[in-house]
């Protein structure tokens, strides 16, 4: 099938009509394949889902959907003023279309909007969290429970070693030797893992988003304001903490996630300041004082984790994360050990941020 074809073919089954219609990619994304779809009159933004990451594409659909209904009804209720992506019905009345290039799913496309690779300032980073927080504010009476586990233990730090552990044993393509100083690093930081153990029990499981990148959030064209929270498809219970960390480890950096520039990866204090601000606020009435307290093993967790899994797909062979050269994933890792390293170093400073700002 050319990429014509498939144009055809998802346009057919969506029910876009008109002459002109294009297929092009968007994004930044490291799983799917998502790609604009326009015709005429329409647009819809499509995803061929990655069957290997997700082998229960069902599932992914089942749980965005039960989600999309729940912030409709607080949007009616006016309790939720973002945008909601809403998945598109086939002709045929299914979410869900197959073809001999995979399993594709379309969602309504939010024109007059953009997203950011990299915060461009303060502002924007307390917009971004602020809609973030109150994304999590409306998911607060969703029962989690109702949603599929897509990705079992997604952050779970101990999984993640474990996992890490195992391909340094098999070294499948001979890479160690290529990154042995980066994988010795790892090995050294794991008593993370029993920091996060400790806070279970005393911290809430909440319904949430955990992939709050900085590209994962539509801005408004004209306004800057935030338009939509975005990438649904690893919404699962989980802790605040994870969604606050990954929005340390995406905006506080000036750096893009893959930057070589390594000497200029650092956290820009002022942008933390911001991510606190524009986070808890929604939350305050219902942030337990334990979470607001796990925030910093949050911010030091999501960097070096991600890390981790980045390293882990380098050795592996590249299996996991769609990448543009053979070094990517070892310059992704390299990038956030940086960035973790960064955290580390300025945390006296990032503890009063966080102390002043959650008070
Ligand atoms: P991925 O799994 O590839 O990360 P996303 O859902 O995050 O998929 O989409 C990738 C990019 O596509 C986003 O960063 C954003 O720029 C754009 N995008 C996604 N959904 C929409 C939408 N509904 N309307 C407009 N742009 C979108
Ligand atoms: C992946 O799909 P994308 O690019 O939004 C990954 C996240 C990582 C992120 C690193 C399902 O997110 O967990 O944090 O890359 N998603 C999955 O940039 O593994
Ligand atoms: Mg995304």
């Amino acid at each position: 099938m050319t990429s014509n074809s498939v144009a055809t073919f998802l346009s057919e089954h969506f029910g876009l009509t008109g002459q002109q219609i294009s297929l092009n990619p968007i994004g930044n994304g490291h799983i799917n394949t998502t790609m604009l779809l326009k015709a005429s009159q329409q647009s819809l933004v499509v995803q061929k889902l990655n069957t290997d990451v997700f082998p229960e594409p069902e599932q992914l659909v089942n749980n965005a959907r039960l989600i999309e209904h729940h912030l409709t009804d607080k949007h009616h209720a006016g309790d939720y003023d973002l945008a909601i992506i809403r998945h598109v019905r086939t002709v045929n009345d299914n979410f869900l279309v197959n073809c001999e290039h995979g399993v594709w799913r379309a969602l309504e496309f939010i024109g007059g909007s953009y997203s950011e690779d990299v915060v461009a300032n303060i502002a924007q980073a307390q917009t971004a969290a602020n809609a973030f927080g109150k994304f999590a504010l409306a998911l607060q009476d969703f029962d989690a429970k109702q949603l599929h586990s897509v990705i079992p233990h997604f952050h779970d730090l101990a999984m993640r070693a474990e996992k890490f552990k195992a391909v340094l044993q098999h070294d499948p393509v001979n890479r160690l030797a290529q990154c042995q100083v980066d994988v010795d690093f790892c090995l050294s930081q794991f008593d993370l893992i029993d920091e996060l153990s400790a806070l279970d029990g005393n911290i809430p499981l909440r319904a949430c988003h955990n992939d709050t990148k900085i590209n994962n959030m539509l801005f408004c064209s004209h306004s800057g304001n935030a338009k939509a929270v975005i990438d649904l498809d690893t919404c699962m219970p989980g802790y605040w903490l994870f969604d606050f960390g990954d929005m340390v480890r995406t905006f506080c950096s000036p750096e893009q996630e893959d930057s070589t520039n390594l000497a200029n990866v650092r956290v820009r204090e002022e942008i933390f300041a911001a991510i606190v601000k524009g986070y808890v606020a929604p939350l305050q009435h219902v942030i337990t004082e334990q979470e607001k307290q796990s925030f910093w093993l949050g911010a030091k967790v999501m960097p070096f984790m991600i890390g981790l899994r980045f390293l882990t797909d380098f050795i592996d062979g590249d299996h996991y994360f769609a990448t543009k050269h053979a070094n990517h994933n070892l310059q992704r890792a390299q990038n956030q050990f940086a960035l973790y390293k960064d955290i580390l170093r300025k945390e006296t400073t990032l503890k009063t941020i966080l102390n002043i700002n959650t008070l």
